[in-house]
Formats: structure tokens, C-alpha cells, sequence
């Protein structure tokens, strides 16, 4: 473990800060007058305090800032910087988001009051007025205390929202926890899919990747779907580690992705295209050709894997033609072979492709696989995911060093306690995507319909909400116009709460509003990580400006209403909790630094060891069993089976003629993929995450928006039959609506799929619903809330559409 915290700590104690952050500082104002921002006044004088502080967004970075202050104004926005790093000394550092932090804390559209819904208009038309602290409290409380009467607290709903991440940010959960609960939600709208999919096969322990520093010892790398160097932003975090594993790994690396995206640029990668929501077929087709010539690994198959083949098969299921083999070579399931003919109409990659990919794996070892969570996103994501995990096992490699399982890569992070939420009386849980569906018609939501969990349905509907630092009640939500039905319509949610920074869309939908201070604004900690792991100690860089408060005061007055404030706070302020969690966290790890030695670097970082994933079961697989219910590595799962007895499902969710899920990483078509489009919509639409923002998070601040404007991004086979050239504004439409953006011609996407980047700011008319235009050009205005059939998670890349010239 390499400390590289002394040389940084004495730098900064023997006073050289501020000469070296001269030198910085003329970095950052030459960034900002590119924007013409007349902001160099204000830093050529010297600052009367620097303040550490760090980016809370859902992003993996978390990264360091550095907050120079004059006159208790943010005057400009430096990250961790110092003259001592090096290639294998990386620092925290922000991305131009992070950096343009100055703009969004004092943004002429940063809230600063708590403010009302006027009377008179409907939710999602946007006009508040201000009111004062109690009467917001006083409102926010007595309806919540109507609605836990008349409802019970299932009625009480905490969205999935993740626009802040700190050790203390958390507290409305607390709050709630104190009067009663409310209803749970599970999974993620980042990795639904793969997070359900990957115990059925790997087991619930330990069944991780390798981390991307594993790669140095790979011949051969896939990655599927991922682009860290636009996911995983950031100085000190997986895109970090992308690029250094490129510098020092001998591998050749393939691409496989609908994108050529940003990850490729100026590496020796190679950009293998593939249809959207096809990469089963390839691993099937991949299958075949190993199968065929005798190239996978049976040893390893036969040792450590069920459901292979017929010998591997579990006893109840022998003799019935259902194992993956049967499966590829067309002798069980769709009896239908999995050539890479048969594949290539499908995955867009030509059979004599397919087949010389598939000798280069059998013959290169160790070969590392990897996948991004684009490819699970997606309606058949659970499949795709697990048929991904299942190829480095066709060819044993698992647990050896320079492999990975075909899960995402590791990351690492320091470990730090979090305020204690307290226990939730109500124990019902929905999967968080289908909230609008609780919302809509809660008490017809099941176990067997809707994934619902610990109940076998809902008591009631949704009727209260906090959201707190979220834009997923629409923006980030799918079927952005259905959405607004359900949340305008007050008899069904009866109040909404929310809580920014600034009116995102989902915002408009609040009942009241509350002005919430940054984490930077804040004490505040946060420890995160890949290879590197970190922690960031922030103090305030300001005083609270106009109204606002912290979350954690606005929790405590909400208490207060309930009588339950003494149990909230427990006697202590946030910046008392940060500190005495920390001192908690550090009897358990006791190479961490006192809390002021923290706060006085800012950033702490700690390199780890590469992982190598499932390591200990390769070399003993009967010790170290897997958590599946054979220890071993499931292709076949006996288990899905049983949990999804009896399920209500819908068609497409499964191979056609089955009545069940499928047990096995097959290729299931889309629901609206590359083999069902349509005459009206006859291209597919996949998303991705987009540089310019975080989500929606800062998908207002004009210098980002006009640097990463939204393209469609369109191949030339496409865009000439239909008249669009390049910087052409275009129309996205499908059945849920229609969106404007420009037009990128490029054939940096597959032919037949049009790919546009998630999170722009909707921005259309409320009144004219599907039929109106969003100027924004918010993929979720085409996106659709039907879930995904196991996971019930959100399958936000599947989708298809038109383009025509606006
Ligand atoms: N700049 C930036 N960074 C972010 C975020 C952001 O919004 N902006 N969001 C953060 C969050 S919360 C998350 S969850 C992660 C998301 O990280 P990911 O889910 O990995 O990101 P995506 O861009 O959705 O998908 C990765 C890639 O998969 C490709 N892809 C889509 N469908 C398929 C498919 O069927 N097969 C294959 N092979 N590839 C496919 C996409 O084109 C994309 O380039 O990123 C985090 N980092
Ligand atoms: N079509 C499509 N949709 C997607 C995805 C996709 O791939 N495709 N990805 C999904 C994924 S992976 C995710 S994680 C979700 C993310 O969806 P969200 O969790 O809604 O993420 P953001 O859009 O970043 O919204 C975060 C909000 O937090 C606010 N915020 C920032 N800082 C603070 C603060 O200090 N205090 C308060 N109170 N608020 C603050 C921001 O202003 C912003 O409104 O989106 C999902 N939506
Ligand atoms: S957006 Fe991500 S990469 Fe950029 S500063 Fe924030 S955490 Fe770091
Ligand atoms: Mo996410």
C-alpha cells in the first residue's frame, strides 16, 4: 500500500499552498474567460480562504474541490492538484462538471426560498411563490400527518434520487424511520438488471469482477458496452485506470459496443459494432464456433459449472434437452442453431467475423472480460448481462490472473459508516422503477406482476412523497408524458415534497419547495475509489446564502413537528455525526488519519492491490464454494425458475412458444430492438451516458450545453434516405412522443440504431402532452415504463423511432 498523503500534507502545512495555487488558479481563470466570463477580476485578487470540499453527484468521481473564497464567495473552483503527482501518484481530480461549480451554486436559477405550488395551477406548470420556513415546514408535516392517518405509512414513499452522496445524506429515511416508516423500494435505475441476474449465476458473495489493472496481465480484452472515459470521469477513478491499464497491458482490446464512443480514441482498441440488445447472440454464436471446434474449456465447465450440458445438468432437469449447449448447438428451446450465420443478421457482425473472433479467444489466453451496464439496461438486460458472464466461462476463463468474470470491473473504497437510518416498520418493497405504477394503481400490484417484495401486495397507492435530490418523477424517469399524467392528477399522489438546488423538471411537481445547500456548502464526507481509494473531508466554503438550509436541518424541523426531534438529532448537529462516524469508521481501520489531519488534506488516498474475481474458488472450488445453490457457477438456474413461479408475464418477456422465464443466458429479441421495429418506427433508439452532464445535473448550465449539445447520433446509410445532414435540427418520434435535437451523421454508430445521450433537461409544453415537441430533447420522452421481466428494472435503452428533418 503506497501513502501518498505525507508529501501532500507537509506541502500544504509548510505554507507553499498558496504560491503553487497561483500557478493553478491561472489554469482555471484561462478555462473561464474561454467562456468570457469576466470572472479573472475576482481571482487576481488574493482569496481570503481556501476550503476543501467534494462533488456529491452519482457519479463514481466524487472528485476533490477546491474552493478559493473572497468576501464568503466561491471566486473560483480549483480541484486536488499539486505539483508532487505523477502518472503513478493520481490525484482526485474534477472534470470540467466539477469545475463549473461556481456557475451552478450562484446560478440566477439556484433556488433560495421554500416556495409553494400558486393555487390554482396543476403540478408540472411550474409557478411557486415564496413562502416562509414554518408555514413550508407546518404544510409539509400536517399533510403528511393526514396521509399517514388516512393511508397508513405504505402510503409514504422516498424515491430513488441520487443527487447526493455524503456519509450523512440520508436523513429524510431517519426521519420517516421515527414516524412510522415507509414504503421500500429496491434496485437501481443504474444496475437493475445485472444486480439481479449475477447471484442466480456467480451466488451473492464475492461474485465481483477483476479490477481493470487485472487487464495488465491480459492477452485479450472484450468489453462490453463501457466507456469509461465518458462514464467514469474523473482524475482518480476507473477511467484512470482505463487509461493506465492501455499504457501497461499487452492485450489487444476489442470495443463491443453500438458506439464507437469516447474510450476508443487514440488507443489501440479496436471498435467491434453490434446491434443494440444483441450481444446474447453473439456470445451464442461465439459458443457454437467453440463448441463446434472443439475449443471450450470442458475441464473447467465439468468442475466448476451446472448447466452446460447434459452432464452438468441439475438431476430434475436431465434428459430434457434445456442445457446452454442444447441451447447453442439447436437440439433443445427454439431448436434453431446458433450459427454465426444465424447471428450476423441479428448482431450486424458478419459470420466470417464472428468465426475469427471466435478463434482469437480460443487461442489467446488469459482473455479479460468486462462489461459496462449500458448492455444490461435494456429490456432482455438480465440476459444479455448473464450471457456476457457466461463466455469467459465457455472458455475457463475465470479466477486466474489476468481474467475477469464478465461482471463489471472491481472498485475499491475506504469504508465509512453512514447516519444510521433506523429501522423501517413497513417492510413492503416495490422495484424503484415501477413508483408510478404504486402511484397509478398501487393495491393491484403483486408479488407475481410486479416484483413487489415481503407483501403479496400493495395496501395502497402512493400518496406522499419527499424527493430530495432526484429528477427521476419524470425527467429521468421513463415515458416523460405518462408521467406527468400520474403525478398532475392529485387525487392519486396526494402531496410531493421536494428538495434542489435548482426547478428540474421533476421539481414542478412539488407541492413545496425547499432550497437545499451543495455538500460543499456543508460539512461533509465521502469515500469512494477504483484501484485508488479515497476520502474527502469538506468544511463549508461559504455561510448559507439567503434561506437555505442544510437537509439535514430541514429533516430535524420536520422531527421537531412529530415531537420526535430529540431521537432525530440524537443531541448532535451533521458536523458533530460526520465526526463521531468517522472515529467509528477508524476503529475499524486503523491506518486512517485523525478526523483534523482529514479535514486539513482534504483529500486522503490509498492504492489497493489488483483483484483478480473468484480467485480463491477457482483454486479450491469446494472450500470456497459459491452462494448458488450448487456452490458452483450457474448457466442454468434452477432457482429462477422457482422464485418466478406462477408470474404474470407479458409477451416478449420471454423465447417465444416458453412459459416461463428462460432458466439460461439466451438471446431473447427485444421488445423493440433490432428484430421488431416497425413500418412507422423502423430504427432502433439506444441511449448512453453523456460527458456533458451527470444525468440531468448540470443540464442547464449554458457553457456545458452549448460544449455537448444533443445530437442524434445517425450513420450516413440512415440519414441520406431520409434528407438529414449533418447539424440538421431532426425529430426523434415514436408512439410516447417526439423530441428536437441536431443531427450527428456519423459512422460512429451501427447502421439501423439511433443512439442519444440520457439526461437532457425536457423542456416542452405540459399542456400538449405526446403530441407536443420537447425542445430539450429528453431521451424519456420516448423511453417506456414497462419494466423488464425479472429484474423489473428500467429498460431505458430500448426503444425505436423515426428521424425526420424538423
Ligand atoms: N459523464 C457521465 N458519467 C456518468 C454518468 C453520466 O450521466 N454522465 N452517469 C453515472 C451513472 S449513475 C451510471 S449508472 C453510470 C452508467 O454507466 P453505463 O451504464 O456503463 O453507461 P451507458 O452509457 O448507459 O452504457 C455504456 C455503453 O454501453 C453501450 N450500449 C448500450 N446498449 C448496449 C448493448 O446492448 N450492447 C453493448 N455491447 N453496448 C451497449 C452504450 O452505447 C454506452 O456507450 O455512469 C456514471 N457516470
Ligand atoms: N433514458 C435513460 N434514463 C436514465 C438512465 C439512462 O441510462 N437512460 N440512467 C438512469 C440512471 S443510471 C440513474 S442513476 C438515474 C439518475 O437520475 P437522478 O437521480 O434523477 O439524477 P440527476 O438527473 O443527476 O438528478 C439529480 C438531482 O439532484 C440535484 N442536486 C445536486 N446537488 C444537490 C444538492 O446538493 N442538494 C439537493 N437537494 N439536490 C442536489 C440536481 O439538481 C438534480 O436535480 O437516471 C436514470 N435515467
Ligand atoms: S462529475 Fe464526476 S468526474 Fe466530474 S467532478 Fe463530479 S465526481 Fe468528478
Ligand atoms: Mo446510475
Amino acid at each position: 500500500m503506497i501513502d501518498t498523503n505525507v508529501s501532500r500534507r507537509t506541502f500544504l502545512k509548510t505554507g507553499g499552498a498558496l504560491g503553487a495555487l497561483a500557478v493553478a488558479g491561472g489554469g482555471a481563470v484561462a478555462a473561464d474567460s474561454l467562456f468570457g466570463s469576466g470572472v479573472a477580476d475576482a481571482v487576481a485578487a488574493p482569496e481570503e480562504k481556501v476550503t476543501w470540499g467534494h462533488c456529491a453527484i452519482n457519479c463514481p468521481g466524487r472528485c476533490a474541490l477546491k474552493m478559493h473564497v473572497k468576501d464568503d464567495e466561491i471566486a473560483w473552483v480549483d480541484t486536488h492538484t499539486s505539483p508532487d503527482a505523477t502518472f503513478d501518484t493520481p490525484q482526485a481530480r474534477a472534470c470540467l462538471r466539477g469545475r463549473t461549480y461556481r456557475r451552478w451554486a450562484n446560478s440566477p436559477d439556484r433556488i433560495s426560498y421554500p416556495m409553494k405550488r400558486v393555487e390554482g395551477t396543476k403540478r408540472g406548470e411550474g409557478k411557486y411563490e415564496r413562502i416562509s420556513w414554518d408555514e413550508a415546514i407546518d404544510l409539509a408535516a400536517s399533510k403528511l400527518k393526514e396521509v399517514i392517518e388516512k393511508h397508513g405509512n405504505e402510503a409514504v414513499y422516498v424515491p430513488y434520487a441520487t443527487g447526493v452522496s455524503a456519509t450523512t445524506s440520508r436523513p429524510f429515511n431517519r426521519f420517516l424511520n421515527l414516524v412510522g416508516g415507509y414504503l421500500n423500494f429496491y434496485n437501481s435505475y443504474s444496475t437493475a438488471q445485472i444486480s439481479c441476474i449475477t447471484p442466480y449465476m456467480y451466488g451473492s458473495k464475492n461474485n465481483g469482477g477483476s479490477s481493470l489493472s487485472s487487464g495488465e496481465d491480459a492477452k485479450l480484452i472484450l468489453c462490453f458496452g463501457s466507456s469509461p472515459t465518458e462514464t467514469r470521469q474523473g482524475g482518480l477513478t476507473t477511467h484512470y485506470d482505463w487509461v493506465h491499464m492501455r499504457e501497461r497491458t499487452g492485450a489487444k482490446i476489442y470495443m463491443i459496443e453500438p458506439r464507437f464512443n469516447d474510450s476508443n480514441f487514440g488507443h489501440s482498441e479496436e471498435w467491434l459494432p453490434i446491434n443494440p440488445g444483441t450481444d446474447a447472440a453473439l456470445v451464442a454464436a461465439l459458443g457454437h464456433e467453440l463448441i463446434k471446434n472443439g475449443q471450450t474449456d470442458e475441464e473447467f465447465l465439468h468442475t466448476y459449472c451446472v448447466g452446460y450440458d447434459e452432464e452438468t445438468m441439475p438431476e430434475a432437469y436431465q434428459g430434457k434437452n434445456m442445457s446452454y449447449k442444447d441451447y447453442i448447438m439447436g437440439t433443445g428451446y427454439d431448436k434453431v442453431e446458433k450459427t454465426p450465420e444465424w447471428a450476423a443478421p441479428i448482431t450486424g457482425i458478419p459470420a466470417e467475423r464472428i468465426r475469427a473472433l471466435a478463434d482469437e479467444i480460443a487461442t489467446t489466453k488469459p482473455v479479460y472480460v468486462v462489461q459496462g451496464w449500458g448492455p444490461q439496461r435494456r429490456s432482455n438486460g438480465e440476459w444479455t448481462a448473464w450471457a456476457i458472464m457466461a463466455l469467459p466461462c465457455l472458455i475457463g476463463q475465470v479466477g486466474l490472473p489476468g481474467t475477469s468474470n464478465g461482471t463489471r470491473e472491481a472498485r475499491n473504497s475506504p469504508s465509512l459508516s453512514s447516519l444510521p437510518a433506523g429501522t423501517n416498520p413497513v417492510k413492503a418493497s416495490i422495484p424503484c422503477f415501477l413508483f408510478t405504477d404504486a402511484i397509478d394503481h398501487g393495491p393491484e400490484m403483486t408479488a407475481k406482476n410486479a416484483g413487489v417484495k415481503n407483501a403479496d401486495a400493495l395496501k395502497t397507492g402512493i400518496k406522499y412523497m419527499i424527493n430530495y435530490a432526484g429528477n427521476c418523477l419524470t425527467n429521468q424517469h421513463s415515458d416523460i408524458n405518462k408521467a406527468h399524467e400520474i403525478l398532475a392528477d392529485e387525487s392519486k399522489c396526494e402531496f410531493i415534497l421536494g428538495i434542489d438546488t435548482v426547478m428540474c423538471d421533476s421539481m414542478n411537481y412539488s407541492d413545496v419547495v425547499l432550497p437545499d445547500l451543495f455538500r460543499f456548502e456543508n460539512d461533509s464526507q465521502i469515500a469512494t475509489g477504483s484501484d485508488w481509494g479515497y476520502i474527502i473531508t469538506g468544511t463549508p466554503a461559504t455561510s448559507p446564502k439567503f434561506e437555505r438550509k442544510s437537509a439535514y436541518e430541514m429533516a430535524a424541523m420536520l422531527a421537531d413537528k412529530f415531537g420526535v426531534k430529540d431521537q432525530f438529532t440524537e443531541g448532535k448537529t451533521e458536523q458533530e455525526w460526520i465526526r463521531e462516524l468517522y472515529d467509528k469508521s477508524r476503529e475499524k481501520d486503523a491506518k486512517l488519519p485523525p478526523y483534523e489531519e482529514m479535514q486539513e488534506m482534504g483529500v486522503y488516498t490509498r492504492e489497493y492491490p489488483h483483484i483478480v474475481s473468484m480467485q480463491k474458488f477457482r483454486e479450491d472450488p469446494a472450500a470456497n464454494a459459491l452462494t448458488t445453490p450448487s456452490g458452483k457457477i450457474e448457466i442454468f438456474s434452477e432457482k429462477l425458475l422457482k422464485d418466478t413461479e406462477g408470474w404474470e408475464l407479458q409477451d416478449g418477456d420471454t423465447l417465444k412458444g416458453m412459459d416461463t422465464l428462460p432458466p439460461l443466458p439466451v438471446y431473447i429479441p427485444e421488445w423493440e430492438g433490432v428484430e421488431t421495429t416497425t413500418e412507422e418506427h423502423p430504427l432502433v433508439l439506444s441511449g448512453f451516458h453523456y460527458r456533458g452532464r451527470i444525468h440531468s445535473s448540470w443540464g442547464f448550465i449554458p457553457e456545458l450545453k452549448e460544449v455537448n449539445p444533443m445530437e442524434a447520433w445517425i450513420n450516413p446509410a440512415d440519414a441520406e434516405p431520409r434528407g438529414i445532414k449533418h447539424g440538421d435540427t431532426v425529430h426523434v418520434t415514436n408512439d410516447r412522443g417526439t423530441i428536437e435535437l441536431y443531427a450527428k451523421v456519423t459512422p460512429r454508430v451501427v447502421p439501423g440504431t439511433v443512439a442519444v445521450s440520457q439526461g437532457a433537461w425536457w423542456d416542452g409544453d405540459v399542456h400538449a402532452g405526446k403530441d407536443g415537441v420537447d425542445k430539450g430533447g429528453s431521451i424519456n420522452t420516448l423511453t417506456t415504463q414497462r419494466p423488464s421481466p425479472l429484474s423489473k428494472g428500467n429498460p431505458q435503452h430500448t426503444n425505436i423511432c423515426e428521424v425526420k428533418k424538423a
